[in-house]
């Protein structure tokens, strides 16, 4: 089934922006499982919050997470890098990149009933507290728990092609060997403290080498909402993303 699914998920983002009429194109997803099993699942609810769901709160007889990665094509994070508002393409590809990861969920999970099996779907976004900004599935540390990739100070998830885009996972009671977590830091500051470009990039004094002050990001997301209302939802921001080391590669040079 491994080979399927990803097979699947490959096909439907390469065909996506022709199919639906989308600004926004993306490269090659990465994909990784996690063990719906995995000891890291309940220890969510100390690292993120106690309210954090495990796989089988979605899934009874859930087996394994998929968890992908859907890079924004290069000009989208290029667009968003000068000024402190955030560009009109990164706008887009956000509200875009959301509304692709429900379809592509809604999608696979049709694909894997076809083959007899089940799947559980989760929003890639807006399923969060809007007074702690916590969310009780945390995309990110799942995909992390995934082999997906490791965070860097910048907060985001650094996979083998960077940190410029999307994260999406779903539930299934399919059985696949779980991805193995590489050893080591993906974020220069992690490894050594030879970087910090992303907390020189952030616009709105929210993000500090040594705290992140999430009210003040959101506040700046919100600034941005409400210049783009007409492209929907856009919370947006992503400076301390774009023109940094991390944008779209795993700058350590390692990856799984
Ligand atoms: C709430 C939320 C926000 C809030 C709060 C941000 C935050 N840092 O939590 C606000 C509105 C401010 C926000 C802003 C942004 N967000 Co946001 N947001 C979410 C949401 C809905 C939940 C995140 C959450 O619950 N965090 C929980 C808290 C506790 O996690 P945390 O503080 O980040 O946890 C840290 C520690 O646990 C730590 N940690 C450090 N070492 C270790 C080691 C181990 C072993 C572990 C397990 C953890 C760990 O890692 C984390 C990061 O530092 C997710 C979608 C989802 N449901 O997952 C998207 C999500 C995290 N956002 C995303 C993005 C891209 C953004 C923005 C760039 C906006 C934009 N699109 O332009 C900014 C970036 C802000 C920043 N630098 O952090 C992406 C991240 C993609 C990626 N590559 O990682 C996500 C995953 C959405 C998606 N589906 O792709 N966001
Ligand atoms: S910009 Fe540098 S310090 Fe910031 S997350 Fe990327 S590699 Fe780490
Ligand atoms: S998303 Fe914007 S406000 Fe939030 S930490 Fe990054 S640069 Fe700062």
């Amino acid at each position: 089934m491994q080979e399927i699914i990803e097979k699947f998920i490959a096909g439907y983002v390469r065909s996506y922006s022709l199919k639906k009429g989308t600004c926004t194109t993306w490269l090659s997803p990465l994909v990784a499982y996690a063990d719906a099993a995995d000891l890291l699942f309940p220890k969510l609810k100390q690292i993120v919050s106690p309210s954090h769901a495990v796989p089988t709160d979605f899934l009874s007889d859930a087996e394994t997470v998929i968890a992908y990665f859907l890079p924004f094509n290069h000009l989208v994070a290029e667009s968003n890098i000068p000024g402190r508002e955030s560009s009109r393409a990164w706008a887009v590809a956000y509200v875009e990149t959301n509304t692709l990861i429900s379809d592509l969920n809604a999608a696979l999970a049709r694909k894997l009933e076809r083959h007899g099996y089940k799947a559980a779907l989760i929003p890639p976004t807006h399923n969060f507290d809007k007074v702690k900004l916590i969310s009780d599935w945390s995309h990110r540390h799942v995909a992390y728990i995934a082999g997906l990739g490791k965070f860097g100070l910048n907060n985001m998830l650094i996979t083998a092609r960077g940190c410029c885009g999307r994260v999406g996972t779903i539930v299934t009671n399919v059985k696949i060997k779980p991805t193995p977590r590489a050893e080591g830091e993906y974020c220069l500051y992690k490894l050594d403290g030879s970087c910090g470009k992303c907390v020189d990039k952030c616009v709105n004094n929210a993000l500090h080498k040594k705290l992140f002050d999430r009210q003040k990001c959101y506040a700046m997301c919100l600034e941005n909402a409400s210049r783009f209302g007409d492209v929907g939802l856009a919370d947006v921001c992503g400076k301390c993303l774009v023109g940094v080391p991390c944008s779209f590669v795993n700058p350590v040079g390692f990856s799984n």
